[in-house]
């Protein structure tokens, strides 16, 4: 029987508990399933570590996990460190450097959920946002000078190589290629920012001659919002720069019911390294230690974590027993209206596996 090493790593507030959920849903399909099992090496990093180390993970924390079959990541996020620091610290300490440059954002509306959009039912809305996850806004390229004085200057720069743009643009017309309606949407904002999101512009239209099965246009972000609220119908797949597309994914969980849902593929295409799989909700303080947090972002991760482990069809089973829990209200958690607690959603996904 084949076992997948998986690294756990819940890091802060909701995702102790999201992520706790998710183990035991994975565990009991693989019983059922009969033909592989997880090993779960638990990290405990995150905001307590940092309290007590300085760090967020140790020096030698990516040496732990390399050799991992996949990393099953929770929320980073503390009230009581600064985010930069939680944030730089640990995700993006594994982001980037495993080079998990592709960020796979899947949503849509799920059975039983509404989305807020009154001429939306379910068919409408089906996108796959591609986040380019290892560079642009998030290069880290900047700094500060005179802090605290009038003159004080400070520059994020956003850093765009042409190698780090082809890959995640070649990555989206692929992804694109595969599904029913062959259609991307690559969203910049090369009016105004006239240098990187020209280049953009001009790999979108070098890779295109590659897939002339796949129809695509372009978007300026401001204008997507528009669209993806007013025309969802008119999109499938939407590739962006790190910022925009993390701007544009909460929008569009929250246009599909609930950030609670939605989940993200940090992916390594070339699996030089492992991927990560996580929610794309953060540690959510306020309800963390409720009992409340919604599991479903983190049981559709799962899903995305088994297919890229090649256990498609254990991904498809586990698919199917969250929509047969979303179809139910009475199964919702507070995020989506509903009165159900994260005991009772894992609960009732696990016993949805049997069919
Ligand atoms: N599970 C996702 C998570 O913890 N996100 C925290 C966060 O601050 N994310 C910001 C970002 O990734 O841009």
């Amino acid at each position: 029987m084949k076992t997948y090493k998986i690294a756990a790593i819940p890091a802060d507030g909701i995702g102790i508990e999201v992520i706790a959920a998710g183990i035991e849903v994975l565990d009991a399909l693989a019983e059922k399933t009969g033909t592989f099992k997880f090993q779960f090496d638990h990290f405990d990093w995150g905001s307590d570590y940092y309290k007590k180390h300085g760090v967020m993970m140790p020096a030698d924390g990516r040496e732990q996990i390399k050799n991992h079959d996949a990393i099953f990541f929770g929320a980073v996020g503390a009230p009581d460190v600064p985010d930069h620091i939680t944030l730089w610290g640990l995700r993006l300490n594994i982001c980037q450097p495993f080079d998990q440059y592709a960020n796979v954002r899947p949503t849509r509306i799920l059975p039983g959920i509404t989305s807020p959009l009154r001429h939306v039912t379910g068919p409408e809305l089906n996108w796959v946002i591609v986040r380019e996850n290892s560079e642009g806004e998030y290069a880290g390229v900047g700094g500060r000078v005179h802090q605290g004085h009038p003159n004080e200057v400070a520059t994020d720069v956003s850093m765009m190589t042409r190698s780090g743009v082809e890959r995640i643009i070649r990555f989206a017309f692929k992804l694109a290629q595969s599904r029913p309606r062959k259609l991307l949407t690559v969203v910049t904002k090369s009016n105004a920012q006239r240098h990187a999101m020209v280049m953009w512009d001009e790999i979108a239209a070098e890779v295109a001659r590659d897939f002339p099965d796949v129809t695509w246009d372009k978007m300026l972000v401001d204008a997507m919002t528009m669209r993806m609220t007013m025309k969802p119908e008119t999109l499938d797949t939407i590739v962006a720069t790190n910022l925009h597309a993390d701007i544009l994914s909460d929008l569009a969980a929250a246009l599909a019911g609930s950030l609670g849902i939605a989940p993200t593929a940090n992916i390594n295409p070339e699996r030089t390294y492992p991927s990560m799989f996580e929610p794309i909700h953060g540690s959510a303080f306020d309800i963390t230690g409720k009992g409340i947090a919604n599991p479903i972002a983190t049981f559709w991760t799962a899903c995305q974590m088994l297919e890229h482990l090649g256990e498609k069809p254990a991904a498809d089973r586990l698919m199917r027993a969250v929509e047969r829990v979303t179809a139910d209200p009475n199964l919702h958690t507070p995020d989506l209206g509903g009165k159900a607690t994260t005991r009772q959603v894992t609960d009732a996904v696990i016993t949805a596996l049997q069919g």
